[in-house]
């Protein structure tokens, strides 16, 4: 698929719901080559000694998940700087789109725990970033019972609430009732779909109840102009980055550069 693939009722529907359907962003030949790769990499991260000291590594019971994959390697760079996946991002943001990071996060077989109802944005260090989005990219089959993604259509509306904790199955709903009610979109994916989602639409992933992995990498893309709110964050806390900075170094490419980032491994 190219860019032009995302039709206006893609774009129509995002900008609706918060979130959207793309189906076959890469081949089921790439989703079955960066499952491999990713596999690769969870053995290689869980096999080190310092990665229980390693902030980007969280290996818990909700996923395992490792952030900024492009840095560790190769093979997932090529798919977080994939032109298919960016290009469709910016068409459905509307807006020229740099990366904020990309993570890879495998449900582990039968790990019978849930994602929980979040938003993703108030967790980002973010100033000036009005319409962030995450591509979620199935690298297998991802039905119901494997650890698909949830939904409430329209919940990017709600610009200003606090954190909700991914752990906690009541974190967002206390934090704002109404949205316990409202419709819930549930979205199974094959491999090589994608969902797109605002970073304020709330959603939670289903638990992996079958005997394989569930692997998803994440890109997630935030406005060019975004600078830097002080706030605690994986990516950020190294850069010592001063309030109000643009967010616009190295490690936060624009996506008219992903093809430069990539070329060196094709
Ligand atoms: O895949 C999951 O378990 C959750 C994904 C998620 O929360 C996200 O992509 O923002």
């Amino acid at each position: 698929m190219n860019a032009s693939e995302i039709t206006s009722e893609m774009e129509i529907e995002y900008e609706r719901d918060g979130f959207v359907r793309v189906p076959a962003v890469i081949t089921p030949d790439e989703a079955a080559h960066y499952f491999e790769a990713g596999t690769r990499l969870i053995e290689r991260v869980r096999a080190d000694a310092a990665t229980p000291d390693d902030p980007e590594v969280t290996d818990i019971d909700i996923f395992i998940q490792i952030v900024n994959t492009w840095q560790r390697d190769d093979e997932m760079r090529r798919l977080t700087f994939h032109p298919n996946v960016a290009a469709a991002a910016e068409r459905l943001a509307g807006t020229q789109l740099r990366l904020w990071h990309d993570h890879i996060l495998c449900k582990m077989p039968r790990n019978q725990a849930s994602t929980e109802f979040h938003q993703d944005q108030p967790y980002w260090p973010h100033r000036d970033c009005p319409d962030p989005i995450s591509a979620w990219i199935a690298l297998c089959d991802v039905p119901v019972e494997r650890g698909c993604m949830t939904f409430l259509p329209g919940s990017h509306r709600k610009t200003d609430l606090p954190v909700q904790h991914l752990n906690d199955p009541r974190s967002l709903f206390s934090i704002c009732p109404e949205l316990e009610y409202s419709p819930r979109v549930t979205v199974p994916l094959k491999a090589g779909d994608c969902t797109f989602h605002h970073g304020r639409c709330a959603h939670m992933a289903t638990p992996n109840c079958t005997d394989l992995p569930r692997m998803a990498h994440v890109v997630i893309y935030m406005q060019r102009e975004t600078r830097y709110r002080k706030q605690d964050h994986v990516v950020t806390d190294p850069l010592s980055l001063e309030d109000g900075a643009a967010l616009n170094g190295e490690m936060f490419p624009p996506v008219e550069k992903f093809g430069c980032w990539r070329a060196g491994w094709d």
